[in-house]
């Protein structure tokens, strides 16, 4: 049978299921990343399970995006991860090497393996051909100690690009078209892959930025094919022994084939407060902004930052604007020192920033009062930048940079006609420094290691066995497209508690309710528990799995919702929370906030893949689909991911 990439891949990995839409395949998994905002309960998570070494080819622990130390957590979380990965086989990238994505493509990506990251833009690595998935820290956890991971084998949607990108028009453009024509929820159950004739005039960089974005429709994940231009990335990287080639099969077929020609592709701008707000830049053009940052996983390699120089040389930002510049690794920094552009960059009124996360999830550089930040990164969620009435704009680096320079939105082709094209030449060897790659210990060394916990580590919270019947209270009822920034929100303030869920729970949907901890609580000690009611694409964006261990904490055993995201309802299975869907979405009506729910013969239910809800005021049933796997069923009669390995689980 003709088979796409991603299939080719999912084939020789699969460890047991059928590569049939929809239904659940497991697979090996090569390599493992985490970072630090995430990795410290999922390593948290390893431990608790008993093994000594990592069972991958390559694991490596990231330091990136909790790099601002206000006090001791940072610090504390840190130190911790740095013990751990030593003393269980993991290779550890220390703070300052960079984002983990940018630094995993330059350094340890390999086409045709497969990866999976505590990161939801793991898929970052699809542009190097590998079949990368972003997944809760449990997932990681337990791949890391060679378990399996397991998707609902997706469909196969192909984008081909014909045609050649115009100057000042960007990889990132292509995302934000993608982003227009699919929007948050059409890459949903569904494989990207990227291929046509314009796909040889991409780099692997920017074919990253693409397959990065690609978690914003929601995908599972997004790749491009290995081929010659693969090879030239891998060779300058040092790695031609990395290279193999990979292309889906002729007669391949596709669920879906969507054309783009990059020839007509314009400028395009991310509106407030979401990534499928699509317009063209021509279209706002001259909107007075505040604020402009280049960086994050998205657009943050040494082409982006080079484009970025070659734009600002000779030139000084516009005074009402503060531009912000943090390149996605050292490898990226130190290569711009020695060439001189970052002098570019500086000379023109930027302001450098550590080579991480940085103002992508609020460390730092949050926008003034209602303040209108254009911002090159992949998500413009509300009150993620750290100020709540922030207005946030997703652009490509070349519209940044014109915008800084001239203060007002502006078409980077308008500053082509202004000040001429830009030329950017890329070398053909990168400078090689791996030594803030810290190897792991051997295993003799291991076993006497010791791990360290500062005071801000605390357990993962406990969970119990699902019981048969149990009543919750409805403690929130939101609208479509709730993101886990809307439930577990990040920022300086928040993110150094990651390992802290009692303290964490005091924030979890601050952005929609400020009182809902405190109800969750309450209605959780009155009546047992608490269940969230959600509308389409509920826990869309990131894998933190702290938008399903805090709801856990406060009480948390079901969330009704119209759709979920794949990410999120898989932590919430993992949290040992039920995910429902309504089946019949107008129910959604019925279920106000105050109202409370019963559910009994919940096992016999879930094996029959209906639950019912009756509505302790009326007695009226609403019927929610429950379809999961036997392991899935297993996992939620244990209290979830945890407890269901503990006791011998796979
Ligand atoms: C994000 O971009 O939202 C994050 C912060 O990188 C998250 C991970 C996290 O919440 O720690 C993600 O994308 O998964
Ligand atoms: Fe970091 Fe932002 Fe990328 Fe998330 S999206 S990994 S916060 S740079």
């Amino acid at each position: 049978m003709a088979l796409t990439i991603a299939q080719k891949i999912i084939k020789n990995h699969l460890i047991s299921g059928e590569m049939k839409a929809g239904s659940e395949v497991a697979l090996k998994i090569d390599q493992t990343l985490t970072q630090d905002a995430t990795g410290t309960m999922a390593y948290l998570e390893f431990e608790t399970m008993g093994i000594d070494r990592v069972k991958t080819e390559r694991s490596v622990a990231y330091i990136d995006h909790n790099t601002l130390q206000c006090g001791l957590e940072n610090a504390d979380d840190h130190a911790y991860i740095a013990s751990v990965a030593a003393k269980h086989g993991i290779y550890f990238s220390r703070p300052g090497n960079g984002i983990c994505h940018q630094v995993h493509l330059e350094r340890f990506g390999k086409p045709g393996k497969t990866l999976i990251g505590s990161d939801s833009h793991t898929p970052t690595g699809g542009g190097l051909g590998m079949l990368a998935f972003g997944a809760g820290g449990l997932d990681v956890a337990v791949a890391m100690g060679g378990g399996a991971y397991y998707i609902n084998m997706p469909k196969m949607i192909k984008v081909n690009l014909t045609g050649r990108l115009r100057p000042f028009v960007s990889a990132k453009d292509i995302s934000l078209e993608i982003l227009r024509i699919l929007s948050v929820k059409g890459g949903v159950g569904a494989i990207i892959e990227w291929g046509g004739e314009g796909i040889k005039t991409l780099s692997v960089p920017e074919r990253a930025t693409i397959t990065n974005m690609g978690t914003e429709l929601g995908a599972t994940t997004s790749i491009f094919p290995s081929d010659e231009v693969t090879r030239e990335f891998l060779k300058s990287q040092g790695r031609e022994e990395d290279f193999t080639p990979l292309s889906s099969d002729p007669d391949a077929v596709y669920d879906r084939v969507i054309e783009i020609d990059l020839d007509t592709l314009e400028p395009l701008i991310a509106c407030p407060h979401s990534p499928d707000n699509v317009k063209k830049v021509s279209e706002i053009a001259g909107m007075k902004i505040d604020q402009v940052c280049i960086g994050s996983c998205t657009n943050s390699s040494l082409f982006d930052l080079k484009k970025t120089a070659a734009m600002l040389r000779g030139k000084k930002i516009a005074t009402n604007v503060s531009l912000s510049v943090s390149p996605g690794s050292k490898q990226v920094l130190s290569m711009l020192v020695k060439s001189g552009e970052l002098n570019d960059i500086l000379q023109s009124g930027a302001r450098l920033l550590e080579c991480a996360c940085g103002p992508c999830i609020g460390m730092g550089f949050s926008p003034s009062s209602a303040g209108v930040s254009l911002r090159t990164f992949n998500r413009n969620f509300l009150g993620r930048s750290g100020t709540k009435d922030g207005q946030v704009y997703l652009v490509s680096p070349e519209t940044a940079a014109a915008s800084a320079i001239s203060g007002v939105l502006t078409d980077p082709r308008d500053f082509g006609d202004k000040f001429g094209a830009i030329s950017v030449s890329m070398p053909e060897k990168f400078d090689i420094d791996d030594g803030s790659v810290l190897p792991p210990l051997n295993e003799a060394e291991a076993k006497t290691a010791e791990v360290v916990r500062g005071p801000n580590i605390k357990p993962f919270p406990k969970t119990q066995p699902m019981p048969e019947k149990f009543t919750c209270g409805v403690a929130l009822k939101t609208g479509d497209d709730i993101t886990t920034d809307h439930i577990m929100p990040a920022g300086a303030k928040i993110l150094p508690y990651r390992s802290n869920i009692p303290y964490l729970s005091k924030f979890c949907f601050s952005v929609v309710d400020e009182t809902f901890p405190e109800r969750a609580k309450e209605i959780t000690e009155k009546i047992g528990g608490c269940v969230i009611v959600g509308g389409v694409n509920y826990g869309q964006g990131s894998s933190r799995e702290h938008a399903a261990l805090v709801p856990l904490y406060l009480g948390v055993k079901a969330v009704i919702a119209k759709s979920f995201a794949r990410i999120h309802a898989a932590n919430l299975v993992n949290a040992g929370i039920l995910p429902l869907t309504l089946k019949n979405p107008d129910d959604y009506d019925k279920l106000a906030q105050d109202e409370a729910v019963e559910f009994s013969d919940v096992s016999a239910s879930l094996e029959k893949g209906v639950v019912k809800a009756k509505l302790l005021s009326t007695g009226e049933e609403i019927a929610l689909k429950a379809e999961f796997t036997k392991r899935q069923r297993d996992i939620l009669a244990a209290g979830g991911l945890l407890a269901y390995t503990k006791s011998g689980g796979k």
